[in-house]
């Protein structure tokens, strides 16, 4: 998937004229996280403490295939909310023949799933797509990203047991936190197609009411007790702290749907009006060792990170192509993950690098033969960057 092609802007390609060697790595340099010196909060490195904004350091986080939960990057829009296990009660309303209210036993009791699925920020790799110009929002490098294990009951059930009245066709969710905005306060809020939600396939559900993460019961910054996932989604689309369901014949009106979580690039209020939410995340990849700006001996380097498919059923990565000469020549990494729809992969390889090499380069392939694009527009918000991954390096 590449970006809406309406750019008046310059196309974005992160390169070295762009920005310092000094000024990439998450560790090598306080200054990328903008004024404030990141703060280490356990195994992340956090934006801001209060909400919770954090991402690993990228050699962490491709140590496994499965991301511990303390590596597992934290967004939050609002301080944890405070819930009470035995009085919460799931609403489902809206267009629905039966409305419910659902305790966590009662969830717990509808048919469960275990998947593994990849999670991450529209804003992932945000801090490369500023250079061209600023970006407001968290300036995340490229850990907002994590692949883990979601088990849970499947939307539809609880769909099915509320009974879906044939004019609804999308699903809002709404979080249980208190979010400031305009003055005032809204909860965050999601919304899929009913179609999405009632994907479900042998292997995986279109849509999961999330109780536990990687095995244990969700930790209150990954939304206890109970979160959406939707897999191929951005992770904003997965609701944390999940209070109510509505069935809707529109998408939510919700400020997270409305009007943020779109592509624009100038931002006045026709274009917001005009371009519809971001729902999948596209094909992406990233080196995560070496580092940027590190200092290599002449010879064989090893290279790894990982690779995304796009959000797609079926889609997975087919091929992670590594460079050491600015894109003449492609060297194709080993994966040594499982290859998995909706799962990022991990990948390896070694390159010879020489004096006067400069940088190395990824690119991913998709199943369908979609590329990762060299470069894409810039946009607004910084969403959805998915160009070639540079990593500016010393021989
Ligand atoms: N209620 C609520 N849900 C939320 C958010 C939030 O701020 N509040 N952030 C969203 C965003 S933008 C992302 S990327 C994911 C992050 O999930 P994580 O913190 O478990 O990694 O949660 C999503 N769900
Ligand atoms: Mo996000």
């Amino acid at each position: 998937m590449t970006l809406p092609a309406h750019s008046r802007r310059s196309f974005l390609e992160t390169s070295l004229a762009a920005g310092t060697a000094a000024g990439l790595g998450l560790f090598s340099s306080p200054m990328s996280f903008g004024q404030e010196a990141p703060q280490v909060v356990g195994r992340l490195m956090a934006h801001t403490t209060v909400p919770m904004n954090a991402e690993p350091a990228l050699k962490d986080l491709i140590e496994s295939w499965m991301t511990p939960t303390d590596l597992f990057y934290i967004r939050s829009h609002a301080p944890v909310p405070k819930i009470d296990a035995k009085s919460f009660r799931l609403k489902v309303e809206g267009m629905v023949e039966q409305p419910l209210e659902l305790s966590l036993e009662e969830i717990a009791n509808l048919p469960q799933r275990e998947v593994v699925a990849t999670m991450t920020c529209a804003g992932n790799r945000r801090y490369e797509h500023s250079r061209v110009s600023p970006i407001k929002g968290v300036p995340w490098q490229e850990g907002a990203i994590g692949n883990a294990k979601w088990s849970g009951a499947i939307l539809s059930s609880i769909l099915k047991k509320a009974g879906v009245r044939p004019e609804a066709s999308h699903v809002w969710f709404d979080g249980l936190d208190v979010v400031p905005h305009n003055e005032s306060t809204i909860p965050f809020g999601a919304s899929i197609p009913l179609r999405k939600a009632m994907d479900d396939t042998a292997e995986m559900p279109g849509s999961l009411l999330c109780t536990k993460m990687n095995g244990e019961a969700l930790k209150p910054d990954h939304g206890w007790p109970l979160r959406t996932v939707v897999p191929g989604y951005i992770g904003a689309r997965s609701v944390k702290w999940l209070g109510k369901i509505t069935l809707s014949d529109r998408p939510s009106p919700n400020h997270y749907v409305a009007t943020a979580y779109k592509v624009v690039e100038e931002g006045h209020d026709l274009e917001w009006d005009e371009e519809g939410p971001i729902y999948r995340y596209p094909i992406n990849s990233v080196i995560c060792n070496p580092s940027p700006g590190e200092a290599l001996n002449a010879g064989k380097v090893t290279v790894a990170g990982y690779a995304l498919p796009p959000g797609y059923p079926g889609v997975t990565i087919r091929a992670v192509q590594v460079s050491a000469d600015g894109g003449k020549t492609w060297k194709r990494a080993r994966v040594s993950s499982p290859v998995n729809q909706y799962c990022w992969v991990l990948w390896s390889t070694t390159i010879d690098v020489k004096s006067g090499t400069e940088e190395i380069i990824v690119r991913a392939i998709d199943s369908e033969g979609d590329r990762q694009p060299r470069r894409v527009d810039w946009n607004l918000k910084g969403y959805l960057f998915n160009a070639w991954h540079r990593v500016p390096v010393k021989v």
